[in-house]
């Protein structure tokens, strides 16, 4: 009887270890995200703006080609370059390469959006709509938060 005992416990352990392999294997792999979004609130007449953000790659290579914003003419992904003591910003050409499951960090003096024309000044508290173009994931709909002019992002 003991005997028997025991082997139906093992036999529930067996059970327990096989459902949580089935639990993780049912775990499919996190998709693309985004993290993190934000811009600043455009001082007086200027119609131009820079949104950061970090974005988290899903379970294949994925690439942002492009972004979209219905309230600016355009959006062009930009990085800076250094030239001797000289640091510029240029257009990327051929999209962002975002790794599977690796973070590409876009912030202040490296990668970033750029909204250029738009419709009215950027105010604190509001929220630009913005949506990012994947290669593979498609289209993400990103809700930018506009934080004040002199605002630093954590580092
Ligand atoms: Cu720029």
């Amino acid at each position: 009887m003991r005997q028997v005992h025991a082997v139906s416990r093992r036999e529930v352990m067996v059970l327990a270890a096989a459902l949580v392999t089935v639990a993780a294997c049912d775990q499919a792999p996190a998709a693309l995200a985004v993290e993190q979004p934000w811009t600043r609130a455009t001082p007086g007449p200027v119609r131009t703006g820079g949104v950061f953000l970090v974005l988290h790659g899903g379970p294949e290579d994925d690439v942002l080609t492009g972004a979209e914003c219905p309230r600016a003419a355009r959006v062009e992904l930009h990085e800076h370059v250094r030239t001797g003591d000289t640091v510029m910003m240029q257009a990327v050409t051929g999209g962002l390469p975002v790794p599977a499951g690796q973070a590409v960090p876009l912030a202040p003096g490296g990668y970033h959006l750029m909204v250029f024309g738009l419709d009215g000044p950027l105010v604190a508290g509001e929220v630009l709509p913005l949506t990012l173009i994947f290669a593979k994931a498609g289209r993400v709909a990103v809700a930018v938060p506009v934080k004040p002019a002199d605002f630093k992002p954590p580092r």
